[in-house]
C-alpha cells in the first residue's frame, strides 16, 4: 500500500469543504494547526492501492503573510511538501482564483487544477479550452462540481497519478526591469547555503521583493548587513524606476499573466456571442 498526502488549496468559497467531504466522506478528523487557532481538517480515502491522506488547507486568496490562514497554508506547502496539491478554483471567478494558482505554481507545488463550479460555467454557456489551460500552466486540469459529486473520481485518479512528481516552478516573465532585480537578489540569497537548500531561489527573490514579512524574518538573520543593504537597494531601484511599491508591481504582472491566460482559454459559446452582438 502506498501512502499519499494531498493538500486541498483554494480561495474561500471555492468549494473546498464540499470537495473535502466528497473525497473523505465520514473519514474525517478535525483539530488545530500548531500554535494558531486555525482549524485543521484531515481525512482519508482509498484509491486502488493507495491510502490517501487529504489535508484541507485554510481558504486563502494568496500565500503571503497577511493572515494566520495564509501563513498556515504557505508553511504546509513549503515545509511539509505534500505529494500533490489539489487547487480548487471557483471557475465562475477565474481571474481572482487563479492568483493563488499562480503562487502555487511559482512555488513549485505539484498541482492539479480542479475547475470547480463547472456546472455554473455550463449554465452560463461559457467554453473553456482546458487543454490549452493545462498546457500553458503545465499541470493537469479537471472539471468538477463538488456539490454534485461530479468529476471527483477523475480528480482523485489524476492526483494519485502525478503524486510525488518533481514539478518545475512556473516562471512568469516580470519584464526587464523587475527581472534584473530578481536576478540581483537571487545572486545575493543563493550565497547562503541554508537558504539555497530550503527554498527555490527565484521564488525566494520574489517573496523578498513582495516584502513577505514571514519570509523576510527567515532571511534576515541568515544574511550579512551588507547583503541586506544590497537587497534594499534593489527594491528602492525598482520602486524609483516605476513609482510603485514592489509588491504592487508583482501583483500587477501576475494579473497581466492571468488576464492573458483567460483571454486565450475562456470563450463565450457561440450562441451567447451572437446574442451579445
Ligand atoms: P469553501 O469555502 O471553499 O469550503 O466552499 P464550500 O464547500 O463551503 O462551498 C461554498 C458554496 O458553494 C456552498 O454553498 C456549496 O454548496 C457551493 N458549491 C461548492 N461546489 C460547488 C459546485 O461545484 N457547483 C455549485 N453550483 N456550487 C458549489
Ligand atoms: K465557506
Ligand atoms: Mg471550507
Amino acid at each position: 500500500e502506498n501512502n499519499i498526502v494531498i493538500a486541498l488549496a483554494g480561495n474561500p468559497n471555492s468549494g473546498k469543504t464540499s470537495m473535502f467531504n466528497q473525497l473523505t466522506g465520514a473519514r474525517q478528523h478535525v483539530g488545530n494547526w500548531p500554535g494558531v487557532t486555525v482549524e485543521r481538517k484531515e481525512g482519508t480515502l482509498k484509491y486502488k492501492d493507495n491510502l490517501v491522506n487529504v489535508v484541507d488547507l485554510p481558504g486563502t486568496y494568496s500565500l503571503g503573510a497577511y493572515s494566520e490562514d495564509e501563513v498556515v497554508a504557505k508553511d504546509f506547502l513549503l515545509y511539509h511538501s505534500p505529494d500533490v496539491t489539489v487547487n480548487i478554483v471557483d471557475t465562475t471567478n477565474l481571474q481572482r482564483n487563479l492568483y493563488l494558482t499562480l503562487q502555487l505554481l511559482e512555488m513549485g507545488a505539484n498541482t492539479v487544477l480542479a475547475l470547480n463550479m463547472y456546472d455554473q460555467v455550463e449554465k452560463r454557456q461559457q467554453k473553456i479550452d482546458i487543454d490549452k489551460l493545462s498546457s500553458i500552466l503545465g499541470i493537469p486540469v479537471v472539471k468538477t462540481s463538488a456539490s454534485k459529486g461530479e468529476g471527483v473520481t477523475q480528480l482523485v485518479s489524476t492526483a494519485v497519478n502525478i503524486a510525488g512528481r518533481d514539478k518545475k516552478p512556473l516562471e512568469i516573465n516580470y519584464g526587464n526591469e523587475l527581472e534584473e532585480e530578481i536576478k540581483s537578489i537571487s545572486e545575493i540569497v543563493v550565497m547562503n547555503n541554508e537558504l539555497k537548500v530550503k527554498y527555490n531561489i527565484r521564488w525566494l527573490a520574489l517573496k523578498i521583493l513582495e516584502q513577505d514579512e514571514h519570509i523576510l524574518e527567515d532571511v534576515e538573520h541568515r544574511l550579512s548587513a551588507r547583503q541586506l543593504e544590497e537587497i534594499k537597494k534593489c527594491i528602492q531601484r525598482i520602486e524609483s524606476k516605476t513609482g510603485e511599491e514592489s509588491d504592487t508591481i508583482i501583483a500587477d504582472m501576475r494579473y497581466g499573466f492571468i488576464n492573458e491566460l483567460i483571454e486565450k482559454t475562456v470563450k463565450k459559446s457561440k450562441s451567447v456571442e451572437e446574442k451579445v452582438s
